[in-house]
């Protein structure tokens, strides 16, 4: 079995798709959880001057969907086809989306400006994306893609927690179940299941 490396923060937010992946595959994999105060020494060794990034057999691979892409391929996770592949990657470019334009909340310095960003995304942008999401996932049978198990529900999972945390939505589990329904699918298969019981316990 290859040697595989994770490195992280230790949050989940873009690393635990990876972790839950890895999980769900078997890997076995030494899963390293650089904290904020190494990180300044430790960014000019990472690929891209970023985390996610996974190491195999010595060789190094960043950026988190690529990485996901490439383990739900070996995990017979992926399209059985080149468009499959193309709704596969279209919906989890919408879950990004929503979490990009989050990111712009939460990662605002200036506290009114982040307020007011927040209110207007909250009115004029989080309502479609959302509720897109929410029709994709009950048309696919709780799924995110293809009505079945794809690589695409492992990115949705491992950042739902950091999402409802950007959103500052703790109340998304009731407005929107079907989102809840499928981390809750994923996060109780049974590899994965095992990981979470033993993960560092991390609130998003
Ligand atoms: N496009 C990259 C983005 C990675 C990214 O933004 N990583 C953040 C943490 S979530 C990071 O490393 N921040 C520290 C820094 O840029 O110095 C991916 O999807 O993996």
């Amino acid at each position: 079995m290859s040697k595989v490396e994770f490195y992280y923060f230790p949050i989940k937010a873009l690393g635990e798709p990876v972790r839950l992946l890895l999980s769900y595959g078997g890997q076995e994999f030494e899963d390293n959880r650089v904290v904020p105060e190494k990180w300044p020494e430790f960014k000019p060794k990472t690929p891209f001057g970023q985390m996610p990034f996974l190491v195999i057999n010595g060789k190094q691979y960043a950026q988190c969907t690529p990485i996901c892409r490439y383990l739900g391929r070996k995990y017979g996770l992926a399209g059985a086809d080149l468009e499959e592949d193309f709704e596969i990657d279209q919906n989890v470019e919408l879950v990004h989306d929503l979490r990009a334009k989050a990111a712009q909340v939460q990662y605002e310095e200036d506290a009114a400006t982040k307020a007011k960003r927040h209110e207007k995304y909250t009115r004029e942008i989080y309502p479609n994306l959302l509720t897109k999401l929410d029709e994709i996932i009950r048309k696919n049978n709780g799924h995110l893609a293809l009505g079945k198990l794809t690589w695409g529900d492992f990115i949705f999972a491992g950042i739902y927690e950091y999402l409802k945390v950007m959103l500052q939505a703790p109340d998304l589990d009731e407005k929107f179940p079907s989102l809840r329904a499928l981390e809750q699918a994923v996060l109780n298969l049974p590899k994965v299941k095992e990981y979470v019981a033993k993960a560092p316990k991390c609130d998003y």
